[in-house]
């Protein structure tokens, strides 16, 4: 396939770091061994269909400014069909094994809820046919409860069990396209799933209504067979002032609360843990020490601008940051790195749409070669073990193995001298960071 990317003639290759050509990966080196699995197997990176083929450099003040050739048909079908062609050359030319979709991305919404199952149909067996051709396959697949009017006021939490119907219906024909695709994932990320005053709002009544959707779901993956992993993907505001699933540990309680907890991990995305005032390794970190760490939608946002800018990451600080969390907890399963990302509005070419997926896919493999040597040194381990190392021997050992209360604690600290505190070393071990990346 060659007609959608002319400038990008051949498959975008590794040139190493002393290339200057800015059409080549200058650390991404797919096949090459870090451990004992390859680059492509530790990062499973994804292209974002919404925003790669779908975007057209609109903005709330600004109208498209983005040239796509695949989005001039008039017929909707026939503009889905060519997308989906423009889709499958930019994987394969930037040598992607990975894609995720909104159902509304793929098909465009019909007159009826009706026509709009078949399309999402039409367009999944045009999927599944570029799929087989080109080995490309389907990290997750999810369904868009946010763009359409009757979702304003939530979709499985709306106030009108007529709008809670129709979204159980949406999400029941993507799992069904997921399913049909492959998909190794589906997500839930619940945009209106949320409020904007408590004037109008049971907070109560909604969240028992989305924790009975996602139950209905679960009940339809056992009934279907569906293999894929469910996944929740937190995020605090925007477009809702306030949503429930607000950033991990949120997610977490409720998934307890609701016994949801064996059936869902989390999609964990940079931008939205900062919008929650987290830094992307904390939220990663936190659902980590849960195991509940499932994928990752890697991109960043601006700290200076308080919304979901949703750029390309290109923080080696970040990335290394995020891939010691992962390696950590042995890779992502069935999960990926999703570039949740967009370009700038000004970033007007096709070409640059190849430009910021070598960027985001370098910047963390460079990460993940950073991480996998400060792992492999045990630069921060050693010293994080030893650390708390006062609970391997002696009083630490029992408090650990349950066999002390609050009186014989006592009991000990009374015969004892006052504690000693050993430094947290902090910048020492930002000074050994730096010298790894560096
Ligand atoms: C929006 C979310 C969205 C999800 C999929 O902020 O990141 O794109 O990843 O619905
Ligand atoms: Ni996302
Ligand atoms: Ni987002």
């Amino acid at each position: 396939m060659n007609k959608y990317f002319p400038d990008v003639e051949k498959q975008i290759s590794y040139e190493g770091k002393d290339s200057n050509n800015p059409l080549a990966f200058k650390y991404y080196n797919k096949n090459q061994k870090v451990g004992g699995k390859t680059m492509g197997e530790h990062l499973r990176f994804s292209v974002a269909y919404w925003h790669t083929l779908m975007g057209n450099g609109s903005d709330i003040f600004g109208s498209p400014s983005f040239k796509r050739e695949w989005h001039k048909a008039n017929n909707p079908i026939d503009r889905a069909k060519e997308t989906m062609e423009a889709a499958f050359e930019f994987f394969q030319k930037l040598g992607m094994d990975y894609y995720c979709f909104h159902d509304r991305d793929i098909a465009p919404e019909g007159e009826t809820f009706s026509q709009s199952c078949k399309n999402l149909e039409t367009l999944v067996e045009f999927a599944k046919a570029l799929q087989k051709e080109t080995g490309v396959k389907l990290l997750w697949g999810t369904a868009n409860l946010f763009n359409s009017p009757i979702y304003s006021q939530g979709a499985a939490t709306s106030p009108n069990a007529h709008v809670m119907a129709y979204a159980a219906a949406q999400v029941k024909n993507a799992i069904d396209a997921t399913k049909e695709l492959g998909g190794e994932n589906y997500v839930f990320w619940g945009g209106r799933e949320g409020y904007e005053t408590l004037l109008n709002t049971d907070i109560k009544k909604e969240q028992e209504q989305m924790a009975q959707f996602l139950h209905m779901a679960v009940d339809y993956k056992k009934k279907t067979g569906f293999a894929g992993q469910f996944l929740i993907e937190p995020k605090p505001c925007e477009p809702m002032k306030h949503q429930y699933d607000s950033n991990v540990a949120t997610t977490l309680y409720f998934l307890n609360e609701y016994d949801l907890s064996d059936y869902f991990k989390l999609n964990v995305e940079a931008n939205h843990a900062t919008l929650a005032g987290h830094s992307f390794e904390h939220e990663l970190a936190v659902a980590s020490a849960a195991g509940k760490l499932g994928s990752v939608d890697a991109n960043r946002g601006d700290l200076l601008l308080g919304w979901d800018t949703d750029q390309f990451p290109t923080n080696i600080y970040s990335t290394t940051m995020a891939m010691m969390v992962i390696l950590n907890q042995n890779g992502l399963g069935k999960g990926g790195l999703n570039f949740d990302a967009k370009l700038r509005r000004s970033s007007t070419d096709p070409t640059d749409l190849f430009y910021a997926h070598i960027g985001g896919m370098d910047s963390f493999a460079k990460g993940l070669l950073i991480a996998h040597k400060i792992i492999e040194d045990g630069a921060l381990s050693n010293f994080i073990k030893e650390r708390y190392s006062s609970f391997q021997s002696g009083i630490g050992a029992k408090i650990v193995a349950g066999q002390s209360g609050l009186e014989d604690l006592e009991k000990w600290v009374l015969n004892q001298d006052k504690p000693l505190l050993q430094s947290g070393r902090q910048e020492m071990l930002e000074n050994i960071i730096n010298s790894y990346i560096l």
